[in-house]
């Protein structure tokens, strides 16, 4: 297995022309952080598509740890996800029109993973550098779900790390809307080197 660091962002969704998780990895491109090289790919906001490109890049790079970031507009936290459930549910149809609606992910495989990430620990790394930080019991039933479901069954039985992580708008996404809650995109880069550097330790 490969030194690498695979880290995937979506393409922009709902309406949106920007999507703060590909806004944010695809500046640790080609970055090198304790001798581990890192990767960062964007997947189409697409049932069943995400997951191909996904799997691609795992076969093409072997990566050692994969983290898969999305857009989770409304949140006030970064949240750190713990379970992928084997359901599709979509609330609003996917970049090429796809609605599923009570739809199993993978037949006759188990109904939920848990993430392969310490999320209690980054929780308490994150916590204490006064980043907003949540543990998450649900990813949705949309495309996050569905990647961080292909990922877990992929990942499962092997030595590879890998997770969901879901991240509130950026501040430029919201500048016309007081109410919502953003982050900058600085602050998302320095938890995500706190991310990287707590799990390579
Ligand atoms: N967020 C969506 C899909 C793509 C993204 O960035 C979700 O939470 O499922």
């Amino acid at each position: 297995m490969s030194n690498k660091i695979l880290l995937t962002g979506f393409e922009p969704f709902d309406g949106e022309t920007i999507n703060p998780s590909w806004e944010l990895v695809k500046r640790f491109h080609h970055k090198q952080i304790s001798q581990h090289e890192i990767i960062s790919k964007q997947i189409p906001t697409v049932f069943y598509e995400s997951q191909e490109k996904l799997n691609q890049y795992i076969k093409e790079y072997d990566p050692k740890i994969i983290i898969c970031f999305g857009q989770a507009g409304g949140s006030k936290s970064i949240r750190l996800e713990r379970i992928a459930v084997n359901l599709n549910d979509a609330r609003i149809p996917d970049n090429k029109g796809q609605q599923p609606i009570d739809e199993t992910i993978i037949k006759n495989g188990p109904n939920a993973y848990f993430t392969k990430l310490p999320v209690r620990n980054l929780y308490h790394v994150l916590d204490n550098e006064n980043i907003p930080v949540s543990l998450s019991l649900s990813a949705g039933a949309y495309v996050c779900n569905h990647i961080f479901y292909h990922l877990l069954h992929t990942i499962y039985d092997t030595d590879k790390m890998g997770g969901f992580i879901h991240i509130p708008y950026i501040d430029k996404q919201v500048k016309d809307q007081k109410d919502v809650f953003s982050l900058n995109l600085k602050t998302l880069e320095k938890a995500l080197n706190i991310i990287i550097t707590s799990l390579i330790d």
